[in-house]
């Protein structure tokens, strides 16, 4: 059997179980996406992560019925997407695409302009050269998307900014100045002018040098009907929210746009401390009440994952982890009642 066909045929059964999920192991008084209704409550899927749902012993599909929304975590970055100029492999994002349109989730396309795993052949263009590739790269991914699924919103130029204000030197900035930016909006309209544009960061959840840039830029392009909406990623560290969370969150819907905690998890220390876990449900509901605090316009919050088990957060932070609301047996934390409790209001 061709390693293609055995793909498509895990794939296929791997759909049929998405579609139906009947092995319900733990049930819930409760769940995520019913506290935070009307908003939807999203996590970050990977393809490694949704096949092994299938297979892993552990799997709850009760975990996939707390949630109505999805990111995929990395399938439809440029370096997957467009590996080589103008040869598009589409297959890990429909995967995540088609997983949440079985479980109707909200999706969201993540991401389309972003200096990390970026295909090489990018980097070595310039110019004229450089934005063509562009303006071909955001042209066919999107219109793949929007003729073959309903994604709610695309991250259109993600982390655009150092944390001092400055412009980041990625390719384009430096081969094209800062107007890549809203240039990338302007495509990213005329080609699904109907669908959320959003600008997602880090370190802009708080009032900061970093996120006075960031609104400037949104005002400006709000004022040019470019963008509908911020992501705030929202990678914590135990007690080390920012304490202007709300206040931050308002400026930004004062200017007229959506926003969205897009990438949340709280990390901590390895083990966990029983402080650092009440500490973490504090954070959480935190997060939450700057969210409903900004009444319809924060639309959704996305955890950036489900268990710890899949969570980036220990390779990149090694000696960390815990971050996410369900540890690495999909058992849920004490985080997961403060999450649901603060939404509830
Ligand atoms: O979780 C993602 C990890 O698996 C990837 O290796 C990494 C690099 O692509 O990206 C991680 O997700 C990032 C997201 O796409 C953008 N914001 C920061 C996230 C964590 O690094």
């Amino acid at each position: 059997m061709s390693s293609l066909l055995a793909f498509s045929l895990l794939l296929g059964s791997a759909l049929s179980t998405w579609a139906n999920p009947v092995s319900r192991q733990v049930s819930y008084s409760e769940t995520l996406k019913a506290a935070a209704a009307p908003r939807y409550f999203g996590a970050a899927l990977g393809v490694p992560h949704l096949l092994n749902f299938t297979h892993d012993p552990l799997f709850d599909t009760d975990a996939v019925l707390q949630f109505s929304g999805a990111t995929p975590e990395n399938e439809m970055k440029w370096a997957y997407i467009e590996p080589e100029r103008n040869v598009f492999n589409f297959t890990g994002g429909d995967i995540v695409a088609a997983f949440s349109e079985a479980n109707n989730y909200v999706l969201r396309g993540h991401n389309l302009v972003w200096y990390n795993e970026l295909a090489p052949w990018v980097e070595t263009l310039t110019g004229e050269d450089l934005w063509n590739a562009t303006v071909n790269h955001i042209t066919t991914v999107m219109t793949h998307y929007k003729e073959s699924f309903n994604l709610y919103c695309w991250d259109v130029v993600n982390e655009a900014f150092n944390d001092d204000g400055t412009y980041r030197e990625n390719v384009w900035y430096t081969q094209l100045g800062s107007d890549y930016v809203p240039n990338a909006y302007a495509v990213a309209r005329s080609v699904n002018a109907p669908l959320k544009l959003y600008i997602n960061d880090y370190n802009t959840e708080g009032i900061n040098n970093k996120s006075d840039a960031l609104l400037a830029l949104v005002q400006s392009m709000k004022a040019q009907d470019l963008v509908d909406g911020v992501g705030f990623q929202c990678h914590f560290i135990v007690g080390e929210l920012p304490t202007d969370l709300e206040e931050n969150f308002a400026r930004f819907v004062a200017a007229g746009v959506e926003i969205a905690v897009t990438e949340l998890d709280i990390r901590m220390n390895l083990p966990p401390s029983e402080a650092d876990i009440v500490q973490q449900a504090k954070d959480y509901a935190t997060v939450m009440n700057a969210c409903t605090a900004q009444g319809a316009a924060c639309v959704g919050v996305t955890t950036w994952g489900i268990t710890d088990l899949y969570s980036w957060v220990p390779s990149t932070f090694p000696g960390t982890g815990y971050a996410l609301l369900f540890d690495d047996n999909y058992v849920p934390k004490s985080a997961y009642n403060s999450t649901i409790y603060a939404l509830r209001g």
